[in-house]
């Protein structure tokens, strides 16, 4: 069998990418030393998978940013505001960073593009712009270098192309709405050109990249496939392997199995069901590239499960089988080497990227050459698949326990929300459109060094949690002075909102170097989710209950959402995502009945993951929302009816899940509103929301200090489509990234607009 990986991490084991990048921005590099740090990781990374024994590398999986928005540049899709001309060498890398990031160590500012989530995953890629009148040119020779690099290792290359369909299917179109499919006769031979030029390099096979295959597609998008890769057929060129993953072909499979392409990539990890159902149809022209390996967690393949249904396929399909992980190995950790303290236990249960070249190569050793040739390995991996199996520390029957009692009437308040928002009312003493913030405050680079040293043992805790009181303290009194009604502590002790509860909660594991690229040079270190969640003892009581010393008014207890912290975790796969989900609501319905009887009157927990979590096929997502929306209720209905629970939600659309959101039923929800110019709220109004709402009034990605005119207007728009007891002004995420000087006046001129509003509207 042919052995290859999709695509591999690009930010490096040790962030190297990630800290040229920062440094490049930061001026402190220049663009030949960012170059080289791009040349050595290709070739690190492509080592490694040539060292694992695997036949084919992936060429163009490397990006400086995004691999999306490389697309855009490779086909000459630039926005005018980033200038007109494109040379034959495409756009030079300060035009490409000022696309992602709006600006670039050389260049005026401009807009930045739009950001939004690839797929269910919590990688952000940059989303094309297109015009009704868009053109199309190539600029390959970004990509031909990078041939030319592993050309020059002797390697055997396979070009790694978005196809034009799903390159399509995520670009936005702008200006006037119009059919996307409009632009594919213009799209298509840029790409046949693009064919053209690599066949005449001796390129045997490209991965084209249509992971839409795995979603609902309506007849229109059916005949453009079909259309389209007919067209591509017609020409002599490289062979193409048409590439999905994310989940099964499902009501595709049948005509995407007839497209006239040189062989098929399927995840057999989300779908294993697809194997068998291929099999009988796979035309004998076509390979079948099986994605055993799970490339969106950590565990360690069961090997041996594998070697019987792959055989049987071997059997039918001789060298026209290949292998490999399911997706790219972009959204997982680079290598399970850098972690020096995870134990050794639980080690030996995980895989990270190199881990999972090697488990690719070892599976076709086996159906080359035999089972005995990898009987070690085997042995091996069947030893740490039957430990974790075992492992007293994955079961916990105290959890298991308090799961069996849990009772419908657990999710619900104990009164409806009418009743409920009077007694609050009373209780909380808030004038009309009352105003907050999300949860955190700047982080300083002070904060930043106190945590580390108290990590790395520098700094005694009696004195770290002197420090983050004082911090505390100085949130609060800033708070006060500018007029703030409901508070927030700031967050001062918590690294990254899931990282911190993953670190206290039973049955997680921090890693050290587990970083995942999150967008451009930012990463996250998912926690990893092993065993039955359990909270040891209170996790944030003492720093809301510290903060709540210091004032009259309401401070928000603030906590991290079940769903959220499942989303971006690692999570197990011996058990439901919704059990999981529902272990984690139950430890965080115990903190939450700690800030209650600790005198809290708020408290807020946070899903800004639901929506990325929905299912990509519509007839998944009811599922979903029930047990997503059910575990969120779990962690927030115990409380009194004058305790007010808030939410906040970012990074999406949330027209689609409106419904769900209304099931929360949390008292006050704060969502990202403003750079969609409160649009969003028209969903809100139509669907006729009960609640009450926070919308952004500004949008905190943006150093840039909005005026008070501005935030009243947007207030204004804002009380035309709520009603007024239902409106709060809040800026429309968290100010961890901010700084003082920018928050501050920011903060009072939302105040101020509040102020206005109110006189205006209040009688
Ligand atoms: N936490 C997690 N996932 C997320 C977000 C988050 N996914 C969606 C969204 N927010 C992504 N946004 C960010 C924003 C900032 C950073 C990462 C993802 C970030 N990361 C630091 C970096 O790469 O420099 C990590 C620094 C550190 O923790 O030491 O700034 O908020 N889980
Ligand atoms: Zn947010």
């Amino acid at each position: 069998a042919t052995t290859h990986a999709l695509g591999f991490p690009r930010i490096g084991a040790r962030r190297e990418l990630k800290r040229a990048l920062d440094a490049y921005w930061r001026g402190e590099i220049d663009q030949d030393t960012l170059r080289r740090t791009g040349v050595e990781l290709r070739s690190r990374h492509w080592a490694l998978q040539a060292e694992a024994g695997l036949d084919l590398v992936p060429v163009g999986d490397f990006s400086y940013y995004d691999h999306v928005l490389d697309t855009s540049a490779l086909l000459g899709v630039i926005p005018e505001r980033f200038g007109r001309e494109v040379g034959e060498d495409g756009i030079d890398l300060d035009r490409y960073f000022r696309m992602a990031r709006g600006r670039a160590p050389r260049g005026e500012d401009v807009t930045a593009c739009e950001m939004t989530k690839w797929f269910d995953t919590n990688y952000h890629y940059i989303v094309p712009e297109l015009a009704h009148d868009q053109r199309f040119t190539l600029h390959a020779r970004g990509l031909e270098a990078q041939l030319d690099e592993a050309h020059a290792k002797g390697l055997r290359s396979k070009p790694v192309l978005i196809g034009p369909l799903t390159y399509l299917w995520l670009s936005k179109v702008r200006d006037e709405p119009f059919d996307k499919l409009t632009l594919l006769e213009r799209l298509l031979p840029i790409y046949a050109e693009l064919l053209h030029r690599l066949a005449g390099r001796g390129i045997e096979w490209v991965q084209m990249d249509e992971p839409i295959l795995v979603c609902d597609l309506d007849a229109a998008w059916q005949a453009a496939f079909k259309a389209a890769y007919q067209q591509l057929a017609a020409q002599h060129h490289p062979r193409l392997l048409l590439t999905t993953y994310f989940g099964g072909l499902g009501a595709n499979l049948e005509w995407a199995l007839q497209l006239p392409v040189g062989g098929v990539h399927v995840d057999l990890v989300r779908a294993p069901e697809q194997l068998s159902e291929i099999l009988p149809r796979l035309t004998e022209e076509k390979v079948l590239s099986a994605g055993v390996i799970d490339g969106r967690n950590i565990w360690r393949t069961d090997l041996e499960a594998w070697l019987e249904p792959l055989g049987r396929a071997q059997e039918q399909l001789g060298e026209r089988l290949w292998l490999a992980p399911s997706c790219s190995l972009l959204h997982v950790p680079v290598d399970l080497a850098g972690e020096t303290r995870l134990d050794d236990e639980l080690k030996n249960w995980l895989a990270f990227g190199v881990q999972k070249l090697e488990e690719v190569a070892l599976l076709g050793r086996a159906l080359r050459e035999g089972r005995a040739s990898i009987a070690q390995a085997l042995e091996a991996n069947r030893a740490a698949l039957a430990a974790r199996r075992e492992s007293s520390r994955i079961h916990n029957a105290a959890v298991q326990q308090r799961l069996r009692a849990v009772s419908p009437t657990m999710s619900r308040r104990a009164s409806p929300y009418s009743q409920r928002a009077p007694l609050q009312r009373a209780r909380l003493k808030l004038p009309l459109l009352p105003t907050t913030t999300i949860g955190s405050f700047p982080q300083t680079q002070a904060i930043r060094a106190a945590r580390r040293d108290y990590r790395a043992g520098r700094l005694e805790r009696a004195a770290y949690e002197q420090r983050m009181r004082a911090e505390i303290e100085h949130t609060i009194k800033t708070q006060e002075a500018l007029g703030l009604d409901m508070l927030v502590h700031g967050e001062p002790e918590r690294n990254d909102m899931v990282e911190y509860f993953g670190e206290l909660l039973e049955g997680f594991a921090s890693t050290q170097q587990g970083w995942v690229q999150s967008f451009g040079s930012r990463c996250v270190k998912p926690p990893i989710i092993y065993g039955d969640v359990r909270r040891a003892g209170p996790m944030t009581v003492e720093w809301i209950r510290y903060a709540q010393s210091l004032t009259e008014r309401p401070v928000k207890g603030m906590l991290t959402g079940p769903v959220t912290i499942l989303q971006w975790s690692f999570v197990r796969d011996d058990q439901p995502r919704a059990a999981t989900c529902q272990q984690i609501a139950l430890a965080l319905r115990g903190e939450v009945g700690d800030l209650e009887a600790a005198g809290i009157r708020a408290i807020q927990v946070d899903e800004p993951a639901l929506r990325e979590g929905l299912p990509l096929r519509g007839s998944e997502r009811p599922a979903y929302l029930d047990w997503a929306v059910r575990a969120f209720r779990l962690a927030t209905a115990g409380v009194r009816d004058e305790t007010q629970i808030h939410s906040h939600m970012c990074y999406s659309e949330f027209n689609d899940i409106i419904q769900a959101i209304a099931e929360l039923d949390a008292d006050v929800i704060t969502i990202e509103a403003a750079r969609s110019d409160m649009e969003l709220l028209a969903a809100f109004a139509e669907f006729e929301y009960p609640n009450e709402i926070g919308p952004g009034v500004y949008d905190i990605h943006s150093p840039r200090v909005p005026s008070v005119a501005e935030m009243a207007q947007q207030l204004e728009k804002a009380a035309e489509v709520i009603t007024r007891q239902q409106l709060w002004a809040n800026p429309d995420c968290g100010l961890k990234t901010r700084a003082w000087e920018e928050s501050k006046p920011a903060l009072a001129n939302m105040i101020a607009a509040a102020q206005e509003l109110r006189a205006r509207i209040g009688g």
